[in-house]
């Protein structure tokens, strides 16, 4: 679905300033006269003062001269996207996978993830460079110039200074702690992450209230908000549907619209389960517009841009904090270790795949949601087993690369259910904004393969041996794990 966002009108253009006296809300408020406003519903394009005032309804992306055709749906033209975050995993294939495709790229990071990572005592396993040598590079090779600033996102007064420099039409939010473990390291940690990535938001929503309230945010949350719901009840894509509703004893009520009920796995998923509240409410009391996505474990090293040249290469991290399972196994199997599968392996999780991942993100960025709209997606190609997931990587590591796999079932360091039913809804992607996944996992495991066992990094990979093995547990020990049963291929 190439054109899926050919209807969307000045509606969800961020260009189009309404005059003004509308209220979007959809929180059951009165807007009290509001709506007798001659003025209502009108409004001006910042790109075309010589329209004058028009309704928004008037020019679809399909008619409009500022949207132009794309391979993920229309895309507006110089359209300017902010990612927070760029140096990250994800951030910096984000930047060169839009630069690509000709969106003006500009990002902000502190390099809190290169430091935490140090701090464990590891090290990307991809090397990277520093930021002004990826910036040059990016420019040498791929023609694209990325405006980056070094921003702490806590830091209120340069992080508004650089969206008034900027004013973008999207913003991405990457820019919080991302690992679990991480945060179950003791108090500080924990206290850390959640500080870290409640306020860092806070500042961003008030900031973008202030400063740019047209602009589409796009915020990273996670699958593990919902955790497993041990019923069976369906995962639905953040609110409930129109016709879900709640029976309790000879009454029944709709639940429609109303944000499902959360239950994280870790004070690190609680802190995105906040998020979640606070992008709600700006949303409702400012008009803001936003997705929050309810991102799957991703996994891969691989988009067109890091073909070119190594050090446009994204990072890629295997150890117990800031690795994840996919990664993991596959650099496990390279050095010998047997893959650490925590518990019985039945835990089933949401995956995708690194590309499919930002074509995702591009999908959204093209798609505005209207003023004042909070959207959920559950973002996932496919849900695996964790022991379903070993065996892939086993047979491919074997088969493919003369490897000897094996697997250790560790006695689980976190807490998380063992079997559970997982009925996860994720139809807005493919449904709504056209997402087709285009990696297996097979392919992108054989790829990451391809690069992991190259000497280099297979090298890297040897040298943080002894961060492999978790000894983070959701108790507050401080231990190895014990090794239940050890299988081999
Ligand atoms: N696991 C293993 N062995 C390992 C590592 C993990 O069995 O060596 C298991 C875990 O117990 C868990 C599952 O694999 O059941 C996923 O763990 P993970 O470490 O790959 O991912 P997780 O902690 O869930 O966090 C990752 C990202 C996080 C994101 C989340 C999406 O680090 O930022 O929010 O994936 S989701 O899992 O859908 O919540």
């Amino acid at each position: 679905m190439k054109d899926y966002n050919a209807k969307n009108t000045c509606w969800n253009c961020p260009l189009f300033k309404f005059k003004g006296g509308v209220d979007f809300r959809a929180c059951g408020q009165s807007t009290g006269e509001l709506e007798d406003n001659e003025a209502f519903n009108m409004g001006e394009c910042t790109r075309h003062p010589e329209y004058g005032m028009y309704s928004p309804s008037d020019y679809t992306f399909e008619s409009c001269p500022e949207w132009e055709e794309h391979e993920y749906g229309y895309k507006l033209k110089k359209m300017k996207v902010m990612i927070l975050g760029i140096d990250g995993y994800l951030g910096w294939t984000l930047a060169l996978w839009l630069g690509s495709m000709g969106y003006e790229v500009s990002g902000i990071d502190n390099y809190s993830r290169r430091n935490w990572v140090k701090e464990k005592g590891s090290h990307t396993v991809v090397p990277i460079t520093r930021m002004t040598k990826r910036l040059k590079k990016a420019k040498e090779v791929l023609g694209i110039n990325i405006n980056f600033r070094e921003i702490d996102l806590l830091n209120r007064n340069k992080l508004r200074e650089f969206l008034e420099e900027v004013r973008p039409d999207a913003i991405v939010h990457y820019a919080e702690n991302p690992s679990a473990p991480y945060s179950m390291v003791d108090d500080d940690h924990a206290v850390f992450v959640q500080t870290n990535n409640v306020t860092g938001t806070l500042r961003l929503l008030f900031a973008m209230r202030d400063i740019v309230p047209n602009a589409s945010l796009i915020k990273l949350g996670t699958m593990g908000e919902y955790g497993t719901p041990l019923t069976g009840r369906p995962i639905f894509e953040g609110l409930f549907p129109g016709d879900a509703v709640l029976k309790w004893g000879d009454k029944e009520w709709s639940l429609g619209g109303e944000l499902t009920p959360r239950d994280p796995v870790s004070f690190y998923h609680v802190s995105k389960v906040q998020d979640t509240f606070n992008v709600y409410e700006a949303c409702k009391y400012w008009w803001l517009r936003s997705y929050d996505i309810m991102q799957g474990v991703i996994y891969g090293v691989h988009i067109p841009a890091f073909e070119e040249d190594d050090d446009l290469r994204t990072r890629l991290d295997v150890d117990e904090w800031f690795g994840t399972v996919i990664n993991r196994f596959v650099a496990q199997t390279i050095v010998g270790i047997p893959m650490t599968i925590y518990g019985s392996g039945h835990q089933r999780r949401g995956f995708l795949a690194l590309s499919d991942a930002m074509q995702c993100m591009t999908r959204l960025i093209n798609n505005p949601p209207a003023p004042g709209v909070y959207d959920v997606v559950n973002q996932l190609s496919g849900i695996y087993s964790l022991m379903e997931l070993a065996q892939t990587v086993g047979k491919i590591g074997k088969e493919e690369f003369g490897l000897n796999p094996r697997i250790q079932r560790l006695e689980n360091p976190r807490v998380e259910a063992d079997e559970h039913p997982y009925q996860v809804e994720y139809k807005n992607l493919p449904e709504r904004f056209g997402f087709e996944p285009k990696v297996k996992l097979e392919e992108e495991i054989y790829r990451m393969f391809e690069l992991l066992t190259k000497p280099n990094i297979k090298q890297r990979i040897e040298e943080k041996k002894h961060v492999i093995l978790p000894k983070t547990h959701w108790s507050g020990e401080k231990r190895e794990a014990k090794v239940i049963e050890v299988i081999d291929f």
